[in-house]
């Protein structure tokens, strides 16, 4: 392919990319919030995504500030919902790792951080 027409079809693969990511299942919201503070380690973290998800295909894992995982591995799906519950872990920056499958057959993941303490 020529160097030219290389750069020719970025703009229409980058238009592509992104009316296709408007399908799938995004992250709406979360419990607790991304980026967000809180007091105390939470019993469970709560993940609401834009579309319907897939039971079997869709998880989330959590990790304290030592990077040791502290979700128990049972991730809840309900609807456009996800849930699972937390061992009791310190203070510091949690990360929150998903991947899920939504009901349109597309997987998408992502992660996020919130910081637990003062
Ligand atoms: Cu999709």
């Amino acid at each position: 392919m020529q160097r030219s027409s290389f750069f020719a079809i970025i703009p229409l693969l980058l238009l592509l990319a992104t009316s296709e990511a408007g399908a799938h299942a995004m992250l709406d919201h979360a419990e607790p919030r991304v980026g967000n503070k809180v007091a105390a380690a939470p019993h469970e973290v709560t993940l609401w995504f834009t579309q319907k998800l897939e039971p079997a295909f869709s998880t989330i894992t959590v990790t304290d500030a030592a990077g040791q995982r502290v979700d128990t591995g049972k991730t809840r799906v309900s609807g456009n919902q996800m849930s699972v519950s937390l061992r009791a872990g310190g203070n510091g920056t949690y990360r929150v790792t998903w991947h899920v499958l939504s009901a349109d057959t597309h997987t998408t993941e992502g992660n996020f951080t919130f910081q637990v303490g003062q």
